[in-house]
């Protein structure tokens, strides 16, 4: 009763930011991400009769208490469908690099719905895979697929109609993300956290939900359409409005620090020179630039004179979820 998979990190490209329901980690509003080549999670789960405990161990190294019983919370969900009581060891490599910024639970908990509905023996869709893999973390619904890609909030309660779906293949559009890590010093608000309280508090949530309806309009056609240009400007604007609800927070909280603003001001200065880049952000201060293969090294290269980049990763579009032997 052993299965093992991969998973890729997405980027969102229009955010998921609030739930309406936390127990089901279903989301107020639906977004799009593309999905990398560069970072990913490799997971193995096997069910053993012989364990009277969940085993967690990440980068071989095993996981604490509190990690584990994540793990064994989410495994529970697969336990129940599968009407089996086993528990399991699962050995998990991350090749995300945390200072980067990405959230390494969206290709985590992706992996690790995929070889553990397989090593527990249900054979599941994709679509159905990506319900599961949603109730980890919410944005590893989109990692079970690759390239574009659309989690679609749905209208249930009971979360039925809330899955991700393909809008593009990873082969059909090469765009370029350039990951640019800063130096920091403060600390963390997770996404969780930020968006339960800016749902709660902030009075422009109610302005995001309005907007980020027709961002989605714009996204999908620009994404079907391959429009570079129509693509880049609601990405940056959307990110924008995202981090506009945390200012009216409270208590107010903001996700950028200094060398987050140099850099998008350097991505709107490449564009006034005519260089086709823009801008997104998630929950931290580091700054994730799309353009198209073309202009990548000459990017790369401007913001890497910036003194508070530290290092930039480029990424390509990469492959949804995979098995392993
Ligand atoms: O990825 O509480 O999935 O759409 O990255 O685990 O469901 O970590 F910018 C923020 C991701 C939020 C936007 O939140 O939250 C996005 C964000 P969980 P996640």
């Amino acid at each position: 009763m052993k299965a093992a998979a991969k998973a890729h990190t997405n980027i969102a490209l229009i955010k998921y930011w609030g739930k309406r329901d936390e127990q089901l980690f279903l989301p107020t509003n639906s977004s799009i991400s593309l999905t990398l080549d560069k970072f990913y999670t490799e997971t193995s789960v096997a069910f053993d009769p012989e364990l009277d405990t969940d085993q967690f161990f990440l980068n071989g190294q095993q996981a604490d208490q509190k990690e584990t019983a994540k793990i064994t919370s989410f495994l529970d969900r697969i336990r129940i469908m599968s009407g089996k009581s086993l528990y399991a060891k699962i050995d998990s490599e991350n090749h995300v690099p945390t200072a980067a910024g990405f959230a390494s639970s969206a290709s985590g908990f992706a992996a690790l719905a995929t070889a553990a509905t397989k090593a527990i023996g249900l054979d599941l869709d994709d679509r159905k895979l990506s319900q599961i893999a949603r109730q980890g973390s919410g944005s590893a619904s989109r990692s079970i697929f690759g390239g574009y890609v659309e989690w679609q909030k749905g209208e249930k309660n009971d979360g039925s109609d809330c899955y991700a779906l393909p809008i593009l293949g990873e082969q059909a559009w090469d765009l370029r993300i350039l990951s640019v890590e800063v130096t920091t010093k403060e600390k963390k608000i997770l996404s969780r956290e930020g968006m339960k309280r800016t749902v709660e508090t902030s009075p422009f949530y109610s302005g995001w939900l309005e907007a980020v309806e027709k961002d989605l309009i714009t996204a999908r056609a620009a994404i079907k359409a391959t429009d570079f240009e129509k693509l880049g400007h609601v990405v940056e604007a959307n990110a924008l409005k995202m981090h506009a609800t945390t200012l009216g927070a409270n208590p107010p909280f903001m996700y950028w620090q200094s060398a987050t603003v140099e850099v998008l001001q350097e991505v709107q200065e490449l564009r006034a020179s005519g260089v086709e880049a823009y801008f997104t952000i998630d929950a931290g201060p580091n700054v994730k630039v799309l353009c198209k293969p073309e202009d990548e090294a000459k990017i790369m290269e401007k913001l890497s004179l910036l003194p508070v980049v530290r290092e930039i990763h480029p990424c390509r579009p990469g492959p949804g979820i995979s098995y392993l032997s």
